[in-house]
């Protein structure tokens, strides 16, 4: 018995030799990344494509924090990013009369957006849960354009499959097109009532109501559709531990 026991286990070592001793051992990374890739999976084939997040009314809303970055132009903030930063901060003093968002990557007609262009596209309105990551929750209301209606007046292609954003800070994200064209996926330039303050991301922020918070970009500078997946890199959430998908 002990015997059958000890040459089980042996040969249970030597499996991992098998097939692939010259492969490297699976880093963290990727373990979590096989970990995410099957979440996303499971939970995409299990939620309708289309279903809506809660939305509140008035009386709902409750104060919400600024977590994260809360000034772009501040060197001061750990994402402070010196080249985009000072473009930050010239823009914000002017107004952001200068500011324009870019949309490029598979998109028959790259181009860019004033916030007039912006805020001459279809307008959504919504009060929602804000979820943090970190264990806290919030409502507001907030207005903006269907991020749907900017790919569309971009002439996005049919082979796109993701969409990614870059931040003034050092941060980029992006969502795949189920949530990309979902209905409550808005670029959001106003919140409750007002322009959308500076430390929630003026001009523009991301709401993408389907997922944790730290996939509500603040500071959306340039959107970069993509026909493969782009896990952002360094300035993503995969390489601090995050899962890239983060659906509630
Ligand atoms: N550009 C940028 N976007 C960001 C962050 C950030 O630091 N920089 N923080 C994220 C996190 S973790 C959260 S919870 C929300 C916070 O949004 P709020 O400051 O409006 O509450 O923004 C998200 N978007
Ligand atoms: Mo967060």
């Amino acid at each position: 018995m002990a015997l059958d026991r000890r040459a089980l286990l042996a040969g249970l070592g030597a499996l991992p030799l098998i097939g692939c001793s010259e492969t490297e051992p699976p880093s963290y990374g990727d373990i979590l990344r096989m970990g995410d890739a099957f979440t996303y999976s499971a939970l995409r084939a299990l939620t309708p494509r289309l279903g809506l997040a809660r939305e509140y009314g008035h009386k709902d809303i409750t104060p919400i924090a600024a977590i994260g970055t809360v000034n772009p132009g501040n060197p001061a903030e750990p994402g402070y990013q010196p080249d985009q930063g000072q473009l930050y901060d010239r823009l914000r003093t002017q107004g952001f009369a200068g500011w324009r968002l870019e949309v490029t990557g598979r998109v028959a007609r790259p181009r860019s957006f004033s916030l007039q262009e912006l805020m001459a596209l279809p307008r959504r309105t919504q009060i929602t849960r804000h979820a943090c990551e970190e264990g806290w929750s919030a409502i507001a209301q907030w207005s903006g354009v269907p991020l749907k209606a900017v790919l569309q007046a971009s002439g996005v292609l049919p082979s796109a499959r993701y969409v990614t954003f870059e931040c003034y800070d050092a941060l980029a994200d992006g969502v795949d097109m189920v949530d990309a064209l979902h209905p409550q996926t808005i670029l959001a330039y106003g919140m409750n009532g007002q322009a959308l303050p500076l430390q929630h991301g003026a001009p523009i922020r991301l709401r993408v109501e389907t997922q944790l918070g730290y996939k509500s970009l603040k500071y959306i500078r340039r959107i970069v559709v993509t026909d493969r997946f782009n896990d952002t890199g360094q300035l993503g959430p995969i390489q601090t531990g995050w899962a890239w998908w983060a659906g509630i």
